[in-house]
């Protein structure tokens, strides 16, 4: 399914994928960094999709797919042509922890986003108790399973902001070196 690949690929923009599952915040920090203001949000069927432009150079087009049970089976489909991806935890919700993980675990396997970068967001650190980045690397086996591309955990709070500009340019500049290797690796192939 070509979702992505309707968009004109020529366009000097970064296609970024948001996924987590539901709750997680994923439209509330879109929204956050597209308003710079807090919306009240209701769970997303389908996607959001929207333009960030953190730097001049490579506005974002960041497509926000909704979690739930029943959009999750779906995520696979929106892989395509996809430059970097963020996934979202809910640093507070430790009862489904391991079912993100799974989910974030399933979605590297996809083919259309190997090596592609990769921002883990642990949102919500403005609530007590909150998980830290640290543990969420290592709950969610980071190291091993990003061992084959870039990768950051950030933490964050959607609702002021904090963190999400920092998580998003550290996407950016891996996404531009990925970009960069992956040119390079197309017009070595298109020589030979
Ligand atoms: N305290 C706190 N609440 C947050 C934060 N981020 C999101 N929320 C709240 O979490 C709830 C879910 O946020 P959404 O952005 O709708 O979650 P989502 O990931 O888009 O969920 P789906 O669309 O169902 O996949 C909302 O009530 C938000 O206000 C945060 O950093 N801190
Ligand atoms: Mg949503």
């Amino acid at each position: 399914m070509g979702l992505l690949s309707s968009k004109n690929r020529r366009a000097k923009q970064a296609q970024i994928l948001l996924l987590g599952l539901d709750l997680a915040g994923k439209s509330t920090l879109l929204y956050r960094l597209k308003l710079a203001e807090d919306i009240a949000t209701i769970p997303t069927v389908g996607f959001n999709v929207e333009m960030i432009e953190l730097e001049r150079d490579l506005p974002l087009m960041v497509w926000d797919v909704g979690g739930q049970e029943k959009m999750r089976a779906v995520w696979g489909c929106y892989c395509e042509n996809t430059d970097g991806l963020v996934y979202v935890v809910d640093s507070t919700d430790q009862q489904r922890l391991e079912d993100s993980r799974r989910e974030f675990e399933h979605i590297l396997k996809n083919e259309h986003i190997k090596n592609v970068p990769v921002v883990l967001l642990a949102n919500k650190q403005d609530i007590p108790g909150a998980l830290t980045a640290e543990d969420i690397t290592r709950m969610f086996k980071v190291k091993r399973l990003c061992s084959d591309r870039n990768w950051y955990v950030q933490p964050c709070c959607a609702i002021t902001g904090d963190g999400l500009a920092e998580g998003f340019r550290k996407l950016t500049g891996f996404v531009k070196n990925h970009m960069k290797s992956r040119g390079d690796t197309l017009a070595r192939f298109k020589q030979n």
